[in-house]
């Protein structure tokens, strides 16, 4: 693969793609997708998740998806993400990416800023500081933001999990999911030559294409070979 190695090392780092989005996007059922292409194309792929993805961020997903946060407040909220994410990055996706392994992940620190930080108004300097300290300069090479109307991702949410309860976010009301929506959006402008928008409200099969040919432009060593067809 052509991207460039890790300091120190003679193998090329991974690429680093995140996946981010409302409830019920689609953004796990892409993730795969992606993975399984990857694998077509023999780019050795890890997929994760946030919270989540080392055993102590798993513990910390527990800890955030019954609600604790939500009575702490939006800060002390932040700071479980911030904490599940240091270890996740330190344990896994850091030393992932120098083994030259393409990492995959459900969402990532754009999830921090748009639920805590614009819905949740904690400021944004705290973020800027807890990324910093978690991330520093592993920056995602690409974020896919799974775009599809708030009543869209809900239904679809509630369809997958038939009788069982909501969990602490599913459970915010339309109005929440709508704003979600419209701090996507506002990330993609801010950062456009990290994200790209994917209009997701479409079958499976037609926004795994739409994220493929995306994925495809964006990462020169997967360019369709076109020498064998000119010979
Ligand atoms: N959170 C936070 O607040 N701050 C942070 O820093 C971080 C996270 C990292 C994690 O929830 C919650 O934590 C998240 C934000 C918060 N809360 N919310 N909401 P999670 O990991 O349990 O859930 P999620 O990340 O929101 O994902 P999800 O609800 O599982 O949705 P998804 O992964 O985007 O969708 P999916 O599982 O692929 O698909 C959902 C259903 O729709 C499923 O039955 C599919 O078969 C179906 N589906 C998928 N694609 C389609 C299409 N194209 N058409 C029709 N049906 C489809």
């Amino acid at each position: 693969m052509a991207s460039s190695p890790a300091p120190g090392s003679a193998t090329p780092r991974g690429r680093f793609i995140t996946f981010e989005g409302g409830e019920g996007a689609g953004k796990s059922t892409q993730i795969r997708l992606l993975a399984d292409r990857l694998a077509a194309a023999r780019v050795r792929t890890i997929v994760t998740r946030e919270p989540g993805g080392s055993p102590g961020a798993e513990v910390m997903r527990h800890l955030v998806l019954s609600g604790v946060g939500k009575v702490l407040g939006a800060e002390a909220e932040a700071l479980l993400f911030a904490a599940a994410r240091d270890d996740h990055v330190h344990l896994l996706i850091g030393p992932s990416l120098s083994r030259g392994l393409w990492v995959l992940c459900d969402r990532f620190s754009d999830s921090t800023r748009v639920y805590q930080g614009v819905l949740g108004r904690v400021d944004t300097a705290l973020i800027d500081a807890f990324d910093r300290v978690t991330i520093d300069a592993l920056r995602p090479d690409l974020t896919l933001v799974l775009d599809v109307p708030a009543e869209t991702g809900l239904a679809r949410a509630a369809r997958r999990r038939g009788g069982a309860a909501a969990d602490r976010f599913e459970a915010e009301g339309h109005d929440f999911h709508r704003r979600l929506r419209d701090a996507y959006r506002q990330v993609v402008s801010a950062n456009p030559d990290r994200c790209v928008l994917i209009d997701a409200d479409a079958d499976e099969q037609t926004v795994a294409a739409r994220i493929w040919q995306v994925v495809q432009e964006r990462f020169a060593e997967l360019a369709p070979r076109r020498e064998a067809a000119q010979l």
